[in-house]
């Protein structure tokens, strides 16, 4: 019997207030109106960043709400007009849609879409409303992906088709943490062959900043965070050096600083720290040195720091998703992946039923997971 616009009722993990755990409910999920698709999740891992929204520090966060937005699933149905999927077809939510209309979308040298959410309220459809209820209650959308429901519905241009191989319970996790790591290295910092780097944080971001740091070809990666189980896995992926600043009674830029000679070419922030990102600032070199920020501070946070950090050229950039064009370059990575390029699977450390969606959040918060990817 088909679905096909009809309301699907279904679980998903629904945050009802800030600062609360997630609770496993039925909701009714509406068919897809014009130019959406409502998508079969089958898979979605926990992103630090979903976090941030349990506590309310995410931009335009409104409760209740259905978070996750690192997902994979099967088009289910499409709504008027949309051509670039089908039902039936694997595809992965984009966290950054990719309108391919506005002028972001048009420069080749930028990922931003006029679509995301700085821009756009994605915490309802475009239309301004929502395809979630529960228990009579609307519920909002996140980032417009909601990848915390088994059946949820995105805009076309939040969505990217995929290879029908690609095993979508470790292909989610290039719904956003592995692209953003990966891609702060290759695209962002675009290091160089036989350069330093120096990776702050190592979860699912920092980690996959680490692969991308080793696929361009460094010479040295220096491994930075003060949870020192993470240094076997940092090892594993391609980190030369493993540092922990609990160490050492001097700051740690120092450190790095003495450890290189002037600092490293590349340094990258994967904590979301306002003392993290001045210290990975300040770690690489005063003339050529490049930092990338891939960390979020809550929602309205700001940062002093002294200007003269970047007098003699050291540069600081931002990251959004690793500077990739989602809707082009996500089904990329998903070949490459089935190529065998880089290995995903090594930052899958857990794989959990849905209804164990907070136990998964706690592993997150007391660092010992890296990526835990929920199955409906
Ligand atoms: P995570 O919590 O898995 O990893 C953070 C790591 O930082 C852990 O290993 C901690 O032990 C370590 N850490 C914490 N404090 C310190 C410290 N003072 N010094 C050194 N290490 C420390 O997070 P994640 O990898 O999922 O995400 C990392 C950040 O990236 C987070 O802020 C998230 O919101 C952000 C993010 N940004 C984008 C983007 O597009 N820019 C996308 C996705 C996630
Ligand atoms: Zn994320």
């Amino acid at each position: 019997m088909t679905t096909t616009g009809k309301v699907i009722k279904c679980r998903a993990a629904v945050a009802w207030e800030v600062g609360k755990s997630l609770s496993v409910e039925e909701v009714e999920v509406a068919p897809p109106k014009a130019r959406e698709v409502r998508v079969k999740i089958v898979a979605t891992g926990i992103c630090c960043t979903d976090d941030h929204v349990l506590r309310g520090c995410f931009p335009n966060t409104e409760f209740p709400l259905i978070p996750g937005h690192e997902g994979a699933g099967i088009v289910e149905s499409i709504g008027e007009g949309v051509t670039s999927v089908q039902p039936g077809d694997k595809v992965i939510p984009l966290c950054l849609p990719q309108c391919g209309e506005c002028g972001f979308c048009l420069n080749p040298d930028s990922n931003y879409c006029k679509k995301a959410h700085f821009d756009e309220t994605q915490n309802v459809m475009p239309d301004k409303t929502s395809r979630f209820t529960c228990k009579g209650k609307q519920l909002h959308h996140f980032l417009w992906v909601s990848t915390f429901a088994e059946y949820t519905v995105m805009p076309e241009c939040a969505v990217a088709k995929i290879d029908a191989a690609a095993p979508l319970d470790k292909v989610c996790l290039l719904g956003c943490g592995f692209p953003t790591g990966y891609g702060a290295a290759i695209n962002t910092a675009k290091v160089k062959p036989g350069s330093t780097c120096a990776v702050f944080g190592l979860g699912g971001v920092g980690l996959s900043a680490v692969m991308g740091c080793k696929a361009a070809g460094a010479s040295r990666i220096i491994a930075v965070d003060i949870n020192k189980g993470k240094f076997a896995k940092a090892k594993e992926l391609g980190a030369t050096d493993c540092v922990s600043p609990l160490d050492f009674k001097k700051p740690i830029q120092e450190v790095l600083t003495e450890m290189t000679g002037y600092g490293v070419d590349y340094s990258f922030e994967a904590i979301g720290h306002k003392d993290t990102l001045i210290a990975a600032l300040a770690s690489c070199n005063m003339s050529t040195g490049i930092c990338v920020m891939a960390g979020e501070l809550d929602s309205g946070s700001t940062i002093s720091f002294d200007p003269m950090l970047l007098l003699c050229g050291r540069a600081w950039r931002g990251t959004l998703l690793g500077g990739w064009k989602m809707r082009d370059s996500i089904p990329k990575l998903v070949s490459s992946y089935l190529e065998k390029k880089f290995n995903l699977d090594l930052l899958i450390t857990h794989t959990l039923p849905i209804a164990e969606v907070n136990k998964g959040f706690e592993l997150l918060r007391t660092g010992k997971s890296i990526r835990s990817v929920l199955l409906f």
